[in-house]
C-alpha cells in the first residue's frame, strides 16, 4: 500500500489503517489532491482483506474545515465552468467508497468539522467525537446546500427538524450536544479521546468482518426499501453469514465458555 502523500498521513497497524487528512495549516480544509487521495486510499483498502477497520480523522486538533475556499475562488476565477461538479463527484465517489466499504469505518473527529468534512464523518458507520469537536453544517454560511451526501445522512442521524436547523442556521454543535441528538456514537474527553478510538478501532477490527460487511448493507440498503425487500434481503444475507467461519467460531466459542477469535473470513 502507497504511503507517500501530499495532503494525507497513513498509518497500518492491527489491522486498523488510520486515514490522517494533513493540511492543519487550513484546518484540513480539502483541496483536489486531498479529495484524489482519500478516493485511492479507500478504494485500495476496499480491496485489501487484511485491513478490517478503517479510521478517518484529522491532524493538528480538527477534523476538517470544509472545502479548502481559497482553491475553490481560484477555480471559479478562471471560469472552469465545470469544476464545481468534478468536485461533486469526487465526493460522491468518496461516500460511496465508504458505503460501499465491506468493513467499517469510523470517523474520529476532535475540534472543527465543518461543509464536507463534517458531511464526510456523516457518511461514515461511526462517530466518535472529543468534547471539543465542533459540528458546522457550514453550507448556507457561504450560500450553498449540504453536499457530499449530507441531505442523505444528516436528516437520517438526527431527524428532519434538527436537519433543517443545522442546515439553515448552520450554528456549531459540540461534541457533547452531537452524542445528545445521536450525531455521534460516543463523545469522551479530549484527554482520552485517542485512547478510546483506538480501543473502539480495535474492537471492530477484531470482529467479524464479512458479517460487519452484511450489516452494513442490510442497514444501509433498508433506509430506502419497504419493509418485504428488507426481510428477502436479510434472507439472503444470513444464509451467506452462516457460510463463514466466523459464524462458526462464534457458535463454538459460545458452546466452549471462551471468547471468540475472528479472523474476519
Ligand atoms: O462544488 C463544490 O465543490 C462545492 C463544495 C463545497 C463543500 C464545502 O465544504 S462548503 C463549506 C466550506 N467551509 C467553510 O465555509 C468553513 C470556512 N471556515 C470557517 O468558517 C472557520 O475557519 C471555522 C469555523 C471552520 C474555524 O474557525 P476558527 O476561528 O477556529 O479558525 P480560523 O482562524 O477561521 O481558521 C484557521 C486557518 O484556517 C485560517 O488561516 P489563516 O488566516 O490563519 O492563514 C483560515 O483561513 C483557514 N481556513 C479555515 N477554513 C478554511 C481555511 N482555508 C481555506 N478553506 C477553508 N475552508
Amino acid at each position: 500500500m502507497q504511503t507517500d502523500f501530499q495532503a494525507l498521513l497513513l498509518e497500518r497497524e492491527e489491522g486498523i489503517v488510520t486515514i490522517t487528512m494533513n493540511r492543519p495549516e487550513v484546518l484540513n480544509a480539502l483541496n483536489e489532491v486531498m479529495v484524489a487521495e482519500l478516493v485511492e486510499v479507500f478504494d485500495e483498502v476496499a480491496h485489501d482483506e487484511s485491513v478490517r477497520c478503517i479510521v478517518l480523522t484529522g491532524a493538528g486538533g480538527s477534523f476538517g474545515a470544509g472545502q479548502d475556499l481559497r482553491s475553490f475562488t481560484q477555480a471559479r476565477d478562471a471560469s472552469e465552468s465545470t469544476k464545481a461538479s468534478e468536485h461533486l463527484q469526487q465526493y460522491h465517489r468518496l461516500v460511496y467508497l465508504i458505503q460501499e466499504m465491506p468493513k467499517p469505518v469510523l470517523a474520529a473527529v476532535r475540534g472543527v468539522a465543518a461543509g464536507i468534512s463534517a458531511n464526510l464523518a456523516f457518511a461514515c458507520d461511526m462517530r466518535i467525537a472529543s468534547d471539543d469537536a465542533r459540528f458546522i453544517e457550514a453550507f448556507s454560511r457561504i450560500g450553498l446546500v449540504p453536499d457530499g451526501g449530507g441531505g442523505y445522512f444528516l436528516p437520517r442521524l438526527v431527524g428532519l427538524g434538527r436537519a433543517l436547523e443545522m442546515a439553515l442556521l448552520a450554528d456549531e454543535v459540540n461534541g457533547v450536544e452531537a452524542e445528545r441528538i445521536g450525531l455521534v456514537n460516543r463523545c469522551v474527553p479530549l484527554a482520552s479521546f485517542e485512547a478510546t478510538t483506538r480501543a473502539l478501532a480495535r474492537r471492530l477490527a477484531q470482529g467479524p468482518t464479512r458479517s460487519y460487511a452484511f450489516i452494513k448493507e442490510l442497514m444501509y440498503k433498508s433506509l430506502d426499501l419497504e419493509l418485504q425487500s428488507v426481510l428477502t434481503l436479510e434472507g439472503k444475507l444470513q444464509a451467506m453469514a452462516m457460510q463463514t467461519a466466523d459464524h462458526r467460531e462464534g457458535v463454538n466459542a459460545f458452546l466452549q465458555k471462551r471468547a471468540p477469535h475472528f479472523e474476519g473470513n
